[in-house]
């Protein structure tokens, strides 16, 4: 646990009893600070009163005593509209800050990496820590990733910290510069949060905020929007810039084509690694993780040998692209972590014949940009708030299922993908939600767990990709 010892003494609000919340108060309270905790929720403050973490209500309590408010990410201090509490604090002149600005202003000396963009920020940040680690780093991962940084071991001056950076925390860590920034790409997403693609691009944009050289940048190159912030960066020339791309060389910088990742950051391109080879980082998507994160360990002074050994060995993550089980020769993959198009679009680019779970809660704009996969669907299995719209998005180009719910959506994707084994098709059932779980589920996480639970209760024979039947995927891109 991270000790907080300039707050010794001092009282601290802390707004929001989630993963966040409650590892802050504990943290707070171990270094001698005077916690006032609140939720809005009933059965969140039972939870944290368990642990003897002191309740106030922090809508009706004296605001001269805090001094700083800890807000959890997922509670708004601007848009759509503050929180009361954010309201309340703001009113009151109190900064409003989050955990990893906690962890900056205790452990100072320690290495940074961040790593932010709409999709593949865990996987990349996993895939750092795990190259890190084994490489014979002092590095811890924590974040977004779902970590809760203040669990973490301080650091001291040798160790790293690698970060995965959400727009919300992006927004509420002040103190922090980093050592390697890692922007892996934007597409919208948490509009309302932000109050549009201009207030989410600015969010983001923090994770380069007073980098000077030799600190180092990793931009991903590949849609138009992370080209035009490489571009303002490189006219800045503040820190050690390093471009990556998964489709294209790019010079100076780390880039895949056709599954070979290429190092010119030396200026003469070195093939480094086939990506081909590496069962846990399936689809195109992948190549520009793998990209950013061979990059990132280069930027902090890791040998490209050891590197790629280390990439080689990477576990992958559960929940995204996750082969739960083949049963009856029906691959069931779990990509639960697809909570907008744009992820669900790198699951499906991977498949050729695919029984497709889809729903929940949807993110603006819906499946837009899903068009071009929709002829390897077999049909969609929607469940959800989402499922009406969803299923008029889809009216007349793919089959439609309505299930309402994952059990049903299960049932219903087995028996149809189960009827095609033998028949020269090799199906896939993938749950690839293209929405948030929040209207059925308490997380991705939990969605994803009754979906591995549905399909392991599934009768029939097992096998597994190494008896002989069809590769598990292919990096093809729609
Ligand atoms: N709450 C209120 N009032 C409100 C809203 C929420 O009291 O108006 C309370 C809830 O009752 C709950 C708590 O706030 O008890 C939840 O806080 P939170 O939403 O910040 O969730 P945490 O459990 O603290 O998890 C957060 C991140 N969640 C969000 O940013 C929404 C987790 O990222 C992160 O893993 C965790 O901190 C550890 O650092 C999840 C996420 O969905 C994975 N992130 C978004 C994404 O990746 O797209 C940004």
């Amino acid at each position: 646990m991270i000790e907080l010892p300039f707050y010794h003494g001092y009282t601290v609000a802390v707004m929001g009893l989630g993963k966040t919340g409650l590892a802050t108060a504990r943290a707070l309270m171990a270094s001698g600070a005077d916690v006032w905790a609140w939720d809005d929720y009933e059965d969140r403050r039972a939870a944290a009163a368990q642990q003897d973490i002191p309740l106030v209500d922090l809508e009706r309590c004296n605001w001269h005593e805090p001094v700083s408010l800890i807000l959890s990410p997922g509670i708004p201090h601007t848009f759509p509209e503050p929180h009361p509490v954010a309201a309340l604090a703001r009113e009151h002149g109190i900064e409003i800050i989050c955990d990893i600005e906690l962890l900056g202003r205790a452990q100072p000396d320690a290495n940074y990496i961040g790593i932010t963009g709409t999709n593949g920020k865990s996987t990349t940040t996993a895939l750092i820590g795990h190259v890190m680690a084994l490489g014979g780093r002092n590095a811890q991962v924590g974040g977004n990733i779902g970590e809760p940084v203040l669990l973490l071991e301080p650091a001291g001056s040798e160790g790293s910290y690698v970060l995965e950076m959400s727009s919300y925390q992006l927004e509420r860590t002040l103190s922090i510069t980093f050592d390697v920034a890692v922007w892996l790409n934007i597409s919208p997403d948490h509009l309302a949060r932000h109050g549009g693609m201009e207030g989410y691009i600015a969010a983001k944009k923090n994770i380069f905020r007073r980098q000077t050289s030799p600190r180092s940048a990793v931009v991903g190159v590949d849609d138009e929007i992370s080209q035009g912030i490489y571009e303002e960066l490189r006219r800045a020339g503040d820190q050690d810039l390093i471009p990556i791309s998964s489709t294209r060389p790019v010079e100076g910088g780390v880039y895949v084509v056709d599954g070979l990742l290429h190092d010119a950051t030396g200026g003469q391109p070195i093939a480094a690694i086939d990506l081909g080879s590496v069962a846990s980082l399936p689809g195109a998507h992948n190549w520009q993780n793998a990209a950013a994160a061979y990059a990132a360990c280069k930027a902090a002074g890791m040998p490209e040998a050891v590197i790629t050994a280390c990439l080689r060995s990477f576990p992958g993550l559960a929940h995204r692209q996750e082969l739960v089980e083949i049963v009856d020769g029906v691959r069931y993959v779990n990509d639960s972590k697809a909570t907008n198009a744009d992820a669900a679009a790198r699951a499906l680019a991977c498949y050729d014949r695919i029984h497709w779970i889809a729903g929940g809660q949807a993110k603006e704009g819906g499946l837009s940009g899903l068009e071009p996969y929709f002829p390897r669907l077999a049909a969609a299995y929607l469940i959800g708030e989402a499922e009406e719209d969803f299923a008029k998005a889809l009216d007349g180009q793919v089959p439609v299922v309505r299930c309402g719910t994952l059990d049903r959506a299960v049932a219903e994707a087995s028996k149809a993908a189960s009827a095609e084994v033998g028949s020269g098709s090799d199906p896939v059932v993938l749950l690839s939600p293209a929405c948030a779980s929040w209207d059925q589920f308490d997380s991705f996480e939990a969605r994803g767990a009754l979906f591995q639970e549905l399909v392991r209760a599934q009768p029939g024979e097992r096998s597994t990709p190494d008896d002989g039947g069809p590769p598990l995927h292919k990096g093809g891109r729609a």
